[in-house]
């Protein structure tokens, strides 16, 4: 099975509440809630791909040594498995502004059971609340 290498970020504000994003319509998983993150490019570092994609999706700029992984997705789909670590950032540049007409929303990590998210960031939660409460 062809395995598909994705980054994602739990951006973590102030208030400890975690950014997640709706996916755009006309790609796959549409509608879902996800943390925001993309494919790594070939040969691309997992942290360069993360800045490259909260640039160009949020227009935010983080800095690679505030990014750690917390943990990762490994989820198959039918079509190819995706493994994705979650990236933690605490700090960035700029304002959350979504480029592709994404509704996002911040949300304590105990109440992000609540959307519905792709089977792969599902799993996600769980760490998330150990760290955040
Ligand atoms: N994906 C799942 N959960 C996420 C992200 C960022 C991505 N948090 C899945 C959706 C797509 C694939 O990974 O099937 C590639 O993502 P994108 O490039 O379409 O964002
Ligand atoms: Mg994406």
């Amino acid at each position: 099975m062809k395995l598909l290498l994705v980054v994602a970020c739990a951006l973590v504000d102030a208030d400890n509440r975690v950014l997640i994003a709706q996916r755009p319509e006309g790609k796959q998983l549409a509608g879902l809630w996800e943390f925001p993150g993309g494919k790594i490019d070939p040969g691309e570092r997992p942290e360069d791909a993360l800045i490259r994609e909260l640039a160009e999706e949020l227009g935010i700029t983080v800095k690679a040594p505030c990014l750690a992984p917390l943990t990762f997705a490994s989820h198959a789909y039918e079509e190819f498995h995706l493994l994705m670590p979650l990236y933690v950032c605490r700090k960035w540049e700029g304002f959350v502004t979504p480029a592709e007409g994404q509704a996002v929303k911040w949300a304590r990590a105990r109440d992000l059971r609540k959307y519905d998210m792709p089977p792969a960031d599902a799993p996600l939660i769980a760490p998330l609340i150990d760290l955040l409460g």
